[in-house]
């Protein structure tokens, strides 16, 4: 009897790294709604019921603010921070995988909708909308796909705290499926001021507790890796570049807790450089629109792809109208994923997807928010424009854009974000 143990034990041990994939959750899916993770309890709290309560856009878009209980946030983000803290600076993700970009929407709804609640459900509908674009029609897109998040959860929209909390509900439940990267907005010099502290006040009465809530999860904020690695090839970050990149190994020796941006001028840089657009051909100068960090020219671009031997660069932290933008030949990528974050110019957002040959596709959507015109069931008719041609995983080093393939309107306008 004995022996069996031993052996039951030894072939659950050998398929752990199954159970730990979307692919198996989506199998139970089918079976039980939502059930089949090995880490669905934690503490008592139930992770996927957690989760569930998020994906149901029912919930998120009736105007209305989940109501949380403090000790399951106090949890969730000792478990996420764990996870968070055992991964390194740069985390390396294979193909397919969806990138996001910047998450937080707009604040002045009320000038343009005349109702600033209908405007309000418009931050975690993002999320949601790019979640469940990637579902097999059966299982919710969130169990069917990686996704690599660029950072800026927080600020600007009214459901910070949901967004976050659905990541990192995702993040504990599938770590290995999901990568949280740090955006400029993840440090308490700027979700202080720009909506997320506020946001915190408005939903927890007592000031001490919003505190307390606003302080764990900027803790959890400090432990967010600055970079992923997709394929070998696509190097993603929330800013970009810096003059302190030299190889891939001077982002793995970030060492995680940082608090203070200052404290690491790569890691500053990562989360506020920006491409140099009107100066393009150059290597790094101060970056005047943010005060700070740097810009980025072409000669910089190409020295890092050439020493990092990578495809290109992938970036968000600029709003940029279409909801993509590109510089040096397509070598950076930016993305902005809160679509209608602007009420005049009505911005789509969009996402990346690279498919397991490493084929770049743009998915854009926009919102029936401003538009009369537009259903709200057409929120998910997506715009899509594939990128290239060429598969990089199947030709070392022969990654080639065919500019045939792009939509000839991406051009965007772009602002700081
Ligand atoms: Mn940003």
């Amino acid at each position: 009897m004995p022996y069996i143990y031993t052996l039951l034990s030894i072939i659950l041990i050998r398929l752990r790294p199954i159970f730990n994939s979307p692919y198996y959750f989506s199998f139970f899916h089918r079976i039980l709604p939502m059930a089949g993770s090995p880490d669905r309890l934690m503490d008592g709290i139930d992770i996927e019921a957690f989760l569930r309560q998020h994906l149901n856009e029912e919930n998120t878009a009736n105007l209305k603010r989940i109501e949380y209980d403090v000790p399951t946030i106090m949890a969730i983000c000792g478990r996420v921070k764990e996870i968070l803290l055992s991964e390194p600076s740069l985390v390396e993700f294979g193909v397919p995988i969806v990138i996001v970009g910047d998450l937080h929407g707009q604040v002045d709804y009320g000038s343009s909708v005349g109702q600033i609640t209908d405007g309000s459900a418009c931050q975690i509908r993002d999320l949601l909308r790019i979640l469940d674009r990637f579902s097999d029609g059966k299982t919710h897109g969130c169990l069917c796909m990686r996704f690599v998040f660029l950072g800026d959860y927080v600020d600007r929209g009214f459901h910070s705290l949901e967004v976050v909390m659905t990541l990192f509900a995702l993040k504990i439940l599938f770590p290995n499926c999901y990568g949280l990267l740090r955006g400029n907005h993840e440090t308490r010099s700027l979700n202080r001021i720009y909506g997320f502290y506020q946001e915190m006040k408005e939903r927890f009465q007592d000031l001490d507790t919003a505190e307390e809530v606003y302080l764990r999860i900027n803790d959890v904020f400090d432990c967010l890796p600055p970079s992923a690695l997709i394929g070998g090839k696509i190097l993603c970050m929330h800013g970009g570049i810096s003059p302190h990149l030299k190889s891939l190994d001077d982002i793995r020796a970030i060492a995680r807790p940082v608090g203070d941006l200052t404290n690491c001028a790569l890691l500053a840089d990562m989360l506020w450089s920006d491409p140099a657009a009107n100066h393009p051909n150059g290597l790094f100068c101060p970056n005047t629109t943010r005060s700070q960090s740097v810009y980025y020219g072409q000669e910089a671009v190409d020295n890092v792809i050439q020493k990092l031997g990578l495809s290109c660069i992938v970036r968000a932290h600029q709003f940029v109208s279409c909801g993509t933008a590109f510089y040096n030949d397509r070598k950076v990528i930016s993305i902005f994923s809160a679509n209608s974050y602007n009420a005049d110019i009505r911005n789509h957002g969009a996402c990346l997807y690279v498919d397991d040959k490493g084929r770049i596709t743009i998915k854009s959507f926009f919102t029936s928010l401003f538009s009369d015109t537009i259903s709200r069931d057409e929120d998910l008719a997506l715009h899509e424009v594939q990128l290239n041609d060429d598969s990089w995983m199947s030709q070392a080093g022969g990654e080639k854009n065919n500019d045939d393939t792009v939509d000839p309107n991406h051009n965007s306008t772009e602002t700081s974000a």
